[in-house]
């Protein structure tokens, strides 16, 4: 009967041994959630950088060329900046310019378009035009502000 008592002591201490060993892999489980709280930290950054990013955005503009003006006429970006412009003309011959930020486009025919990117480096408002011919003159101007 000692012999039983002490084999059954000892498969009780091998038991409560395993459900100790059972809790050693649950615990370093719960160590594992500090790293996890890491990605939510990165996760913040990239959310920071996110918003890093739209203080110089990427601003896409579609302008109308047509005898003699444009469309929009005026368009208003954020200083810094990227002016994307699609200048697509619809009728007879022109361009788009825009001295201050050193932005032209080819002079193209009625259905082609050409894409131009600058950077609005300074706060103003700036003339854009048409430089070919007497068009600017004819009032082929826009306005671009940048604020
Ligand atoms: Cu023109």
């Amino acid at each position: 009967m000692m012999i039983g008592g002490i084999v059954l002591l000892v498969v009780v201490l091998i038991g409560a041994f395993m459900l100790m060993s059972r809790k050693g892999p649950a615990s370093s489980s719960q160590t594992s959630n500090s790293p996890t709280l890491a990605p939510t930290q990165a996760a913040i950054q990239e959310g920071t950088k996110a918003e890093e990013k739209t203080e110089g955005a990427i601003k896409s503009f579609e302008v109308d060329g047509a005898n003699f003006k444009f469309t929009p006429s005026t368009f208003t970006v954020n200083e810094g900046d990227t002016v994307k412009i699609t200048f697509k003309n619809t009728q007879g011959f022109h361009n788009f310019s825009l001295d201050e930020f050193n932005a032209k486009s080819k002079t193209i025919s009625a259905g082609q378009e050409d894409v131009l990117q600058f950077v609005a480096s300074k706060k103003g408002t700036f003339q854009y035009y048409c430089a070919v011919g007497t068009h600017k003159a004819m009032g082929m101007v826009g306005t671009l502000t940048v604020n």
